[in-house]
Parts: C-alpha cells; sequence; structure tokens
C-alpha cells in the first residue's frame, strides 16, 4: 500500500511508512467499508468513504489536503485498482455536510460547568473537555428562560413570543409546514433523529391514540423520548408519535426534605406508564442515543447520510435523581450530583461518536435551554453558584435566566480552545445550520435568525456583532427585555421569573423597568433607567420595531 499527501508531494512520495498513524487509520477504515459492502470507488467517487470530509478533516486543514491510496494488494477485492483518491475536495451536496449532534441540558445554569466557573463545586470533566477542544461561548442566550418558549425558538428560529407558547399542553406550538432545524436539515439530505424531552406540544386525544405535531411531524425521521419534563405527568415515553406504554399507572408527588417544593427529587401526581421509573429516564436517553449512533455507522444505508441528533436531555431539570455512583460526589447537593450524572451521560455520547468513528466530522453543540433552579440561599449553603454570579435564575428576564454554557466542538473547522464573547441567541442556530449546508432558508424560515458561521470559522471582526437586537419575553410575567449591544432593557421591575419579587410596581417619580450596561454590570446591580432616559427611549422603540414586525 502507498499513502500520498498530494497538496505537498502531488502523487510522488509514498508516506505510509513516515505517516503510520495515518496510514493505519485510513486502512482500517477502507477495510471496514469494504467489508460493509461499500461501492469501488470510480462507481461513486464521492461516497466512496463515506462521509468524505472526515478525511479532509482528519488527515488535514485544508479542503485541498489530498490522500491517496494505491496498489491496494492487501485488500483482495480492490486488487485491480489502480488509484483511489479520497476527499479530494470538498464534494457538494450531502456528503460535504458534517453529523449534527445537538446537546441540550434542562436547566443547567451558567455557572455549573468547571470550564464556565472555576469555582463550580461540580467536576465536568466531558463539558469541560469540548470547550478545550471546541470554541466557548460566553453571551449566548436561550430565545426564553423556560423549557417551551426557549426550545420553540430553537427549533424553528422564530422568537417565541410570536406565537401563544401557553398552547403547549394540548397543541403542537409548530405550525404544520412551519420550517425547523430538523425538516431544514433533512430536505437538505439529513438523517434527522431526536432522542429526549420535546415539550413543544402534540394534538392530544388520548394517549392510546397517535399525538399528531410532535417531532416526526416537524422534520424528525425518528423520535424516542418524553411529552415534557419528568415532574410534569403524564408519564410515558413516546416512540414515533405512538405512546411506548400508555400512561394507565399513577404516582403520587413526590418532594425531598431540606429543599424548596421545586426542588430535589420533586414530582407531581398523575398518570405513569406501568413499569416506568423516573431515575431510569436520564441514562435511558442516552442508551437510545448511542444506540442510533452505532446503528447509524453500522448501517450502509444510513452512514451514507450525515446524521442530525438532536438529543433533549432531562437533567438537570427536577426531579433530581442522580444514580448511587454519583450520589454525595458534588459539593453541590443532590442537584450537583445529578449534573455530574449528565455530565457522564455527555462522555458517554462523545465515546458513541468516536467509536463510530464520526467525532472527527461532527460539528456538536452542548447547550442548555434555561437558567438553574438555584435560590441565593443554595449559593450560601454549599459555595456554588449555579448561575456562575450572573443575577436570578430560571424564567427570570436577568441574566442568569436565559445566558447559557454554548459549546461549538467541530474539529478541523472551529479552532480548539478558543473562545466567543458574541451576543448571539439560540434562534440563530438554523440560519448558522443552512450556511454550514451551503443552503439558503426558504422565504419565511427562521424570521429571527441570523448566521454565526463566520464567529465559528474565525472570520468575525472581534468587536463587530454578528447580529442585532436580541428580544425576549420573561418567564412568569409579561415583561419584556431587549439586548442591544452592550445595553439591557427591561420593561418592568422585578425579575419577571422564578425570582422574588417577579414585579414591584413602580414608585411615583422611580424607575418604571430597569437599564443595565452589562459591560460595566454584568450582574445587573445598578438600574440605569433614570440617569438614560434617552437610551431607554431607543431601546424601547427598537424592542416595539422588533415585536411588531410580522414575521
Ligand atoms: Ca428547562
Amino acid at each position: 500500500m502507498e499513502l500520498f499527501h498530494l497538496k505537498s508531494h502531488p502523487q510522488k512520495t509514498n508516506l505510509a511508512a513516515t505517516n503510520r498513524k495515518v496510514f493505519k487509520e485510513l486502512s482500517a477504515v477502507l477495510h471496514q467499508h469494504i467489508q460493509r459492502g461499500g461501492v469501488t470507488p470510480w462507481q461513486e467517487p464521492q461516497s466512496w468513504f463515506w462521509p468524505a470530509p472526515s478525511f479532509a478533516h482528519r488527515f488535514g486543514t485544508t479542503p485541498k489536503t489530498v490522500i491517496a491510496m494505491t496498489s491496494l494488494k492487501l485488500i483482495p477485492a480492490l486488487l485491480l485498482i489502480p488509484l483511489a483518491v479520497v476527499g479530494a475536495t470538498k464534494p457538494a451536496g450531502p456528503a460535504s455536510q458534517p453529523h449534527v449532534v445537538l446537546l441540550l441540558a434542562d436547566d443547567l445554569g451558567y455557572g455549573d460547568p468547571g470550564c464556565y466557573n472555576p469555582h463550580s463545586k461540580i467536576a465536568t470533566p466531558n463539558m469541560d473537555r469540548l470547550a478545550r477542544e471546541g470554541m466557548r461561548f460566553t453571551d449566548v442566550h436561550a430565545a426564553g428562560p423556560l423549557c417551551h418558549p426557549s426550545r420553540y425558538g430553537l427549533m424553528t428560529g422564530r422568537y417565541p413570543f410570536r406565537t401563544d407558547v401557553s398552547r403547549w399542553p394540548k397543541e403542537p406550538l409548530i405550525e404544520k409546514g412551519q420550517v425547523t432545524l430538523a425538516s431544514f436539515l433533512r430536505d437538505r439530505g439529513y438523517r434527522t433523529a431526536m432522542v429526549g424531552k420535546w415539550h413543544l406540544g402534540f394534538r392530544e386525544e388520548g394517549y392510546e391514540r397517535p399525538l399528531p405535531g410532535g417531532p416526526v411531524d416537524c422534520g424528525f425521521e425518528s423520535f424516542f423520548g418524553l411529552r415534557a419534563s419528568t415532574d410534569i405527568p403524564p408519564y410515558f415515553y413516546i416512540r414515533g408519535d405512538r405512546a411506548v406504554a400508555p400512561p394507565t399507572g399513577h404516582i403520587a408527588e413526590h418532594h425531598s426534605e431540606g429543599w424548596l417544593p421545586t426542588q430535589g427529587a420533586f414530582w407531581r401526581e398523575g398518570g405513569i406508564a406501568p413499569g416506568l421509573s423516573l431515575e431510569e429516564v436520564l441514562p435511558r436517553l442516552t442508551d437510545e442515543a448511542c444506540a442510533l449512533i452505532r446503528s447509524h455507522a453500522g448501517n450502509k444505508t444510513d452512514a451514507r447520510r450525515p446524521l442530525m441528533l438532536y438529543l433533549a436531555y432531562t437533567a438537570p431539570h427536577t426531579p433530581w435523581l442522580p444514580a448511587a455512583e454519583f450520589v454525595g460526589k458534588s459539593g453541590a447537593g443532590m442537584y450537583g450530583d445529578f449534573v455530574m450524572m449528565l455530565d457522564a451521560q455527555v462522555g458517554r455520547v462523545l465515546t458513541a461518536l468516536e467509536d463510530a468513528r464520526m467525532a472527527q466530522d461532527t460539528l456538536l453543540i452542548f447547550t442548555s435551554d434555561n437558567g438553574p433552579v438555584w435560590t441565593p440561599a443554595d449559593v450560601a449553603r454549599f459555595g456554588h453558584d449555579a448561575a456562575g454570579g450572573l443575577r436570578g435564575m430560571k424564567a427570570d428576564a436577568w441574566e442568569g435566566g436565559h445566558r447559557m454554557p454554548f459549546i461549538v466542538r467541530w474539529p478541523g473547522r472551529v479552532k480548539a480552545g478558543t473562545v466567543s464573547d458574541q451576543t448571539i441567541c439560540m434562534t440563530d442556530l438554523l440560519a448558522t445550520l443552512a450556511e454550514v449546508c451551503g443552503a439558503k432558508l426558504p422565504v419565511g424560515a427562521g424570521p429571527d435568525s441570523v448566521s454565526f458561521l463566520p464567529v465559528l470559522e474565525g472570520r468575525q471582526p472581534k468587536g463587530k456583532p454578528i447580529r442585532g437586537p436580541i428580544v425576549m419575553r420573561a418567564g412568569s410575567s409579561p415583561a419584556m427585555m431587549i439586548r442591544s449591544g452592550d445595553w439591557k432593557l427591561i420593561n418592568q421591575l422585578g425579575s419577571g421569573g422564578f425570582s422574588q419579587p417577579k414585579t414591584i410596581k413602580p414608585e411615583p417619580g422611580g424607575p418604571a423597568g430597569q437599564l443595565y450596561n452589562l459591560r460595566d454590570d454584568p450582574t445587573e446591580t445598578t438600574n440605569l433607567y433614570l440617569k438614560h432616559p434617552e437610551i431607554v427611549a431607543r431601546l424601547e422603540a427598537e424592542m416595539q420595531q422588533i415585536v411588531k414586525a410580522e414575521r
């Protein structure tokens, strides 16, 4: 066998002896491919080794990097092949697109992963590893500070205040035909799969019947997971659009001593599928995701397509149910132990991608849907700040409610160990992935989505914002907020969410809202509303313009 690096030595120097690692790796994949019955190069060069870019990425840093093998005498089936070229240039079409794995944690705070908070009391080696191997963002915002609005924005690229998200318990929030991350990528040749918590509504007419309007009607070709959070009944698994077993049993409400009623191993009473244990849900989702990754790599029909996997975890949302091996292991109580268990799940997914030889060609995003259920009293008790110094918690208009850990690992395309302070909204993922595919979004799709691919690729000049203002509704009040550059306006007083007080009536002559300069005051301690009326007026006008735009 011979190995060539065509860019530097166009088929002149056999590098098989001097580049043993590359040679062995390439040979192994070639064998594996042939054993799976792969096509021969002259029949279908672009998909000979699907996915072709994995080679370009693994063995070089530019699309021009080429590995060639000749005289394949070690492989009887290909004895007569004079020359095979792999990954010569980035081909058009699905084979040029990376796998996309979107890992969404549930209620994980900005200050939980060690890579975001050097004082975190929770060991998160796998999240930290992602940060070391990818780009860590410090100013990314969920589209809303609660599960369902956040996920609506993530899936559709449209701000959740543009629809009535309160309909979710009975109706699908995503309209028929509305473009989603999944439908868009499916139409670009991806195999789209979702595992985990949906929380965007089904048309519910009884759990013995199909559940229309969910993931498989919104662009995912497969779905295994749950209707909503593991503290909101009924509790049952769904595969496709059917209950695996309908929730014909009953479970009583549960709380944990020493915690608020909405913390600890808290769940509400209601229906549950026979045999379902809430403790098993988190590892079960990982089992499903890892099996899906393995089956994708092992099935020659599937493996010809890039995979888009949306893995929406149920942790560390309540109930906090760490497995025995994690109990007492963090310095942040049941919550911290459950975050450690989540981190271990992330590690399992990374290992599955590596074992399937997909990791090097996967654009992996790790983030969370909204802030933690962690109060100032918890910070004092454990010395752990789940919001990482930001003000507030889940549901709040303050930063703790929606500024999220957000890490992108994409070997060969996103520089390892980098940090970006670009202000980004999770609605932006749709336009970003469209640009990754070299495609334009259809008219009307992702109206609040702006591609941040230039940031990922290090092309965006530092200090030049990639997008305009972000507008959001608070989780527990009608309060609206806008973030524009360094400035942030909340059009009422109070948190707007779970922090007390939620709302405060303005005093005569006092401020009617909150204005903060996040550059000077990232913890939102000094309200400049009365000091800068001109900035308040400008931000209010910007906000109204965005809210009123018909999108
Ligand atoms: Ca959540």
